[in-house]
């Protein structure tokens, strides 16, 4: 049988490696600290893991290990921001609670992936 045989695990849109820095939290402003993070995309949740020598690039196992955080796309607004940052590719995510992230990659093709990606499921959760 197949691993979701019972229809209850959140199907995986997209994992990857990005860059990653939390810029608000609740609205409050926060010193920028750039980080590598393995970024992954299931359900209507983007969740962040530590360290990405832990996880596996073909998929994803809960209990793997413990994302570090998690972000609820319900609500959320993406945009393009690279007057934010002295780095090319940057967007900025920021939830219904306040907090503000800001995701890069070298790489044009696997921003302009992830853009899409997060913005298809917050289009996805607008209109439930
Ligand atoms: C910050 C660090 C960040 C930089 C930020 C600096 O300095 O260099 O990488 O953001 O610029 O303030 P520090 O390490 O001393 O906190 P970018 O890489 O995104 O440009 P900013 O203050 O203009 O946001």
């Amino acid at each position: 049988s197949s691993p979701d045989s019972d229809g209850m695990t959140p199907e995986l849109e997209k994992a990857g490696l990005l860059n990653k820095t939390k810029i608000a939290e609740g609205g409050r402003k926060l010193r920028k600290n750039w980080n590598p993070s393995w970024v992954v995309l299931v359900g209507n949740s983007l969740m962040f893991f530590k360290d990405p020598k832990t996880q596996n690039s073909d998929g994803w196992k809960p209990g793997n290990s413990c994302p570090e955080s998690s972000v609820d796309l319900r609500g959320a607004q993406l945009q393009w921001a690279n007057e934010l940052s002295s780095k090319k590719n940057v967007f900025k995510l920021r939830t219904v609670t306040g907090n503000e992230f800001l995701l890069q990659s070298d790489t044009d093709s696997v921003i302009t992936e992830w853009y899409s990606t997060i913005q298809k499921v917050i289009y996805r959760l607008d209109k439930e």
